[in-house]
């Protein structure tokens, strides 16, 4: 039988697992046999009597790094059949497209750094990319390495009930997520936006679909950019198709449309 998709982790800190992951869709999906989760302490590679995994940095400075030596021997301990990946902030940007592939290959070994990070030397020996989830710094590769994991299960065969599946269909045609409402109808004085309420599903797929390109073009610049690209729309105000998501507010009037910041 082919084992199902499987998520390595080598980890410092392996109690950690499966946190989050056990639970809710992934837990479930974990139980059913849909993926596995293999962690492994990356200490148990480590021979000397303290079992030490780190070192000074060469050079000089504050902190510490991980071995090469312990980071290959636990590469190679967890066996070589799938791609290996480093979670660090100076990765090529994780994304949605990048989950699905992942999602639709093998599996993932993941390496999670703690300290000032691992020596160079492993990532250029074992072929490791660095992946990043953002411009920030976590304290380690864990937490990471979960959301990696948890982005990319969900995409698996028969994880996603079929509700669940409209959102990475919308979020694959490039546009952020409309706003979502649900009863009491009024709460704290702020209304459901009317439309939702007509029951006229062309009018309310049409709101949705304004709000939006509102919220793209407002927040996410580069998504709006590859968004009319891709569209073969231009971003002119007054053409049709497009006017919407400059005069239709989502919070029933509250918010002020801010309306013409350029688009870069
Ligand atoms: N950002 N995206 C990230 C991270 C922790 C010290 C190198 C990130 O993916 N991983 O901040 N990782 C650091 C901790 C070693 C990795």
């Amino acid at each position: 039988m082919t084992p199902p998709w499987t998520a390595r982790v080598l980890t410092l800190f392996p109690e950690m697992f499966p946190g989050p992951l056990g639970h809710s869709l992934t837990g479930r999906a974990l139980e059913q046999g849909l993926w596995r989760l293999q962690v492994r302490d990356i200490r148990d590679v480590a021979t000397d009597r303290h079992r030490t995994v780190d070192d000074t940095p060469a050079g000089g400075g504050a902190g510490m790094v991980m071995r090469a030596d312990i980071a290959a021997a636990a590469i190679d301990a967890a066996g070589g059949e799938l791609p290996v990946i480093y979670l660090s902030p100076r990765g090529r940007r994780f994304d949605q497209a990048r989950a699905r592939a992942l999602a639709a290959g093998p599996g993932v070994t993941l390496l999670c750094g703690r300290f000032e990070g691992v020596d160079e030397r492993v990532l250029q020996a074992r072929a490791v990319e660095e992946v990043s989830l953002g411009d920030f710094v976590l304290t380690g590769g864990e937490i990471a390495a979960m959301a990696l994991i948890d982005a990319t299960v969900r995409l698996i065969g028969g994880v996603l009930g079929n509700a669940d599946s409209t959102v990475e269909e919308s979020f694959a045609g490039g546009l952020l997520e409309f706003p979502h409402y649900t009863r009491p109808t009024e709460w704290e004085g702020l209304r459901i936006p009317e439309v939702l309420l007509s029951g006229h599903h062309g009018r309310i797929a049409e709101w949705r679909r304004s709000q939006a390109e509102r919220l793209t073009k407002e927040r996410r610049p580069d998504l709006w950019r590859a968004y009319l690209a891709q569209a073969g729309k231009k971003d002119r105000a007054g053409e049709a198709e497009l006017s919407d998501a400059h005069t239709t507010a989502a919070t029933g009037g509250q918010r002020k449309d801010e309306g013409d910041e350029p688009d870069r």
